[in-house]
């Protein structure tokens, strides 16, 4: 790329839509009503700190407005603008129990955590949203089904995340590779910083909850004991790295390589990370980077959703990490 030549994501994503001479638009004008919520998400995540002046949320504000939770407000920032949009049949959200209908007459579903790691707000450590694109499989002008979003990774048509972070990125896919775009406040836009975005095959970071290290498996326990062994021929003990924040983590492992792991314990068997808007999506980003993402018994994007809010285990990230845990969640099985 020439020194100084800015391509912002509409551009990018205009030159994309040139190699499907087939296509109608519809998925680029999506991208343009994720965009522009995001950019208001950003701006109310950076006001976050400013309660004092902006009011706690759940009080009234100086100008007699309910102050939500930040995590509220994105969810409807991001409808209202999928719903002027007009390109989005449905949100499947994780801050509403059911799917709620946009616009019948549309053909994209979008699955997303409008605000992930909100807990993180308060003590002004990185959060981010993430979103995950179907086609609906009912009929364009009949009611939006559950089945249409309720369809395994493998169908998705895009994902991507948007990180509130020391800047603001958006990273997605559409299958043609992983590529990432970072807020210029200047001009208002995203603009490509992160073409063609690889996660290195091997890493030397290890992102898991340890606090939560008695309650999990023996092959869990086993390959973490691993990472902290001493070995230099293979670069260990590796770092523990853990933000607590889905996306910073997922991001941070993506740049540099690493495993990222919420597995299942003895009391929550499915872990706490969601299929739909949270596990799909990243599995589809890190597939696309030449990573891999497994449950621990099978690929993640072939995992078979029931339930919209369904959670499951999740061990993503460096390709040659995820394949050693798995043989060590196989040998610990096997035995
Ligand atoms: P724990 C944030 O609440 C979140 O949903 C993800 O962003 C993050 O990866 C995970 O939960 C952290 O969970 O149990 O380690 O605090």
């Amino acid at each position: 790329m020439e020194m100084n030549q800015v391509i912002t994501l509409s551009q990018f994503i205009a030159n994309e839509q040139l190699k499907y001479p087939g296509s109608t638009g519809d998925l680029s004008k999506l991208f343009r009503d994720i965009k522009l919520a995001a950019k208001i998400v950003n701006r109310d995540v950076r006001k976050a700190g400013l309660v004092d002046i902006l009011g706690e949320h759940g009080t009234i504000n100086v100008q007699g407005e309910k102050v939500k939770k930040l995590d509220v407000l994105a969810n409807d920032i991001f409808i209202a603008s999928l719903k002027a949009g007009r390109d989005c049949c449905a949100v499947l959200s994780e801050e509403e129990d059911f799917f709620h209908e946009v616009n019948r007459n549309a053909k994209y579903v979008v699955a997303m955590d409008p605000l992930d790691g909100s807990s993180n707000i308060d003590v002004n450590a990185t959060i981010g949203t993430i979103f995950s694109i179907y086609k609906r499989l009912s009929s364009v002008g009949s009611p939006v089904t559950e089945e249409d979003c309720l369809q395994p990774g493998v169908n998705q048509v895009a994902a991507g995340y948007v990180i509130y972070g020391s800047s603001t990125m958006l990273v997605y896919t559409t299958g043609q590779g992983v590529n990432g775009f970072t807020l210029d406040g200047s001009i208002g836009d995203f603009c490509l910083s992160h073409p063609d975005i690889r996660i290195p095959v091997d890493g030397a970071i290890y992102s898991v909850n340890e606090g939560n290290f008695s309650k999990f498996s023996d092959g869990v326990k086993a390959y973490i004991e691993y990472c902290k062994a001493s070995d230099s021929a293979t670069g260990r003990p590796y770092s523990a790295r853990y933000i607590g924040s889905l996306v910073a983590d997922f991001h941070r492992n993506l740049l540099k390589g690493g495993i990222f792991m919420y597995p299942g314990t003895s009391s929550a068997p499915k872990g706490k990370l969601r299929l739909m808007y949270e596990c799909n999506p990243m599995s589809f980003l890190i597939e696309q980077a030449g990573g891999r993402s497994v449950t621990g018994e099978q690929r993640i994007m072939e995992v078979i959703p029931t339930e919209l809010h369904q959670r499951v285990p999740v061990f993503m990230g460096s390709k040659n990490m995820v394949e050693q845990l798995e043989q060590m969640l196989n040998a610990t099985t096997v035995a």
